[in-house]
């Protein structure tokens, strides 16, 4: 496809694709139930509080994962707030700062200090040895990041959490439909959080749910989203408006019933991606564990500078003049953020595995809208890029 370094559209050829490609293109599951949903749900002129979609939606929730409760909310983010207030953490709470920045400022938003743990290179989630050095008399819980569906040690930081009797819970907004030991996430430590944000696998427009199999706190939960109201007039809690929308259970529930059929797309594109990439110098496709359930979301290269001379950055340049919007997910990480970065200003020297994944790690589009044909093309630009890295470099912009 490629044959000298003209043809790239950063040296001024034409761009690859006419359309963007999206990393985050939301998958949309059949629209005409989607459509006759919204119908039903505006003649029976019920669009918010715990309407019938809701309930449908956290049952079927529930019934996939396995877990006794499920409860719904507006989006990821207020799901963190929400169980963090629940379950009564304050303090200092040990969460990775390779994550999404809301899994900080979910804890900040509330006057409780993240303090920002470093992870396993090889699965990008919470090393276990380093947050159990992190612990202080201020600690009042451990929050892992399931990142890219990859579940954290699960066991290992159970049993930090239970020596030293601190809350667990896990962000698992990138993990909807992952297993970890054959158990669906979801069900580990006091609660989990997933988000059904619009570029999540599963998408409610703007989403999110908590699980758990605690009783108490699943009652906690539910007055908590909605004011703190049990029964007409009748106001027993602090709370907040956590709930979720007709119209976003009605997207969750047609976007869950598609779930089979995104998992195919996304399995057959992580393949495509892996043989394209494939014995490529400098670039890993972060791995996906065969023997569980994955969701695929999440097409994770990593670019070692060492070995493909070309940076993470030039890359990422060259594919978005090619009309391929890549993403440097967690780039610079939370630590190097507001209002971390003023507080924490040498955060960095404790991170240093993270430090080395915010500059190496790009993410590529996937899901329903990619084509094999749209695959292939990306990889034979990351290709002519690599070998042909002495030129690129020396032209680079
Ligand atoms: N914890 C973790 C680990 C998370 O990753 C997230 C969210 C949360 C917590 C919080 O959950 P929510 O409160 O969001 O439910 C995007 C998403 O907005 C965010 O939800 C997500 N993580 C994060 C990983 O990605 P940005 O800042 O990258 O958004 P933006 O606007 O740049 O869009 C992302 C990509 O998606 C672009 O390539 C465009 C594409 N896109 C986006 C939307 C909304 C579309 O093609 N169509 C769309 O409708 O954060």
């Amino acid at each position: 496809m490629l044959n000298q370094l003209s043809e790239l559209a950063y040296f001024g050829g034409e761009p690859k694709f006419k359309e963007k490609l999206f990393v985050g293109r939301p998958n949309i599951g059949n629209r005409d139930i989607l459509l006759n949903r919204i119908n039903d749900m505006l003649d029976r002129r019920w669009l918010s509080n715990n309407g019938v979609f809701v309930q449908e939606f956290e049952q079927r929730l529930a019934d996939y994962l396995g877990v006794k409760h499920c409860i719904a909310v507006c989006n990821g983010t207020i799901a963190l707030e929400l169980v963090i207030r629940a379950l009564e953490l304050k303090g200092e709470v040990i969460i990775p700062s390779f994550t999404f920045i809301a899994t900080a400022h979910a804890l900040q938003w509330q006057e409780i200090t993240p303090v920002f743990c470093d992870v396993d290179p090889k699965t990008h989630t919470l090393n276990p040895a380093k947050v159990e050095s992190l612990i202080t008399p201020r600690t009042s819980g451990i929050m892992g990041v399931h990142v890219w569906g990859q579940p954290c040690d699960v066991e290992s930081l159970t049993e930090i959490a239970d020596k030293h009797q601190l809350k667990l819970m896990f962000d698992a907004s990138h993990a909807f439909g992952c297993s970890h030991q054959g158990k669906m996430i979801g069900n580990f430590g006091n609660a989990e959080v997933f988000s059904f944000h619009a570029t999540k696998f599963i998408n409610a427009f703007e989403g999110g749910a908590i699980v758990t199999n605690d009783d108490d706190l699943n009652q906690k939960l539910r007055l908590m989203k909605n004011f703190g109201f049990s029964g007409f007039d009748n106001v027993i809690y602090l709370g907040t408006n956590g709930k979720m929308s007709e119209v976003s259970a009605a997207m969750g529930l047609t976007s869950l019933e598609s779930i089979e059929e995104f998992i195919e797309v996304n399995r057959r594109n992580y393949y495509c991606y892996r043989e394209s990439l494939a014995n490529i110098p400098g670039i890993t496709l972060f791995p996906v564990n065969e023997a569980e359930k994955h969701n695929y979301q999440y097409i994770v290269l990593e670019v070692d500078e060492e070995q493909s001379k070309v940076s993470r950055d030039l890359l990422i340049k060259i594919l978005h003049a090619e009309n391929v919007i890549a993403r440097r997910y967690f780039y610079p990480g939370c630590h190097r953020m507001q209002p971390y970065r003023s507080y924490f200003p040498h955060a960095c020297l404790l991170l240093p595995e993270t430090e080395k994944l915010t500059q190496r790690v790009l993410i590529l589009p996937t899901g329903t809208t990619i084509s094999e044909d749209d695959i292939n093309k990306v990889c034979s630009i990351i290709k002519f890029c690599i070998y042909n890295f002495s030129e690129i470099t020396m032209y680079k912009k």
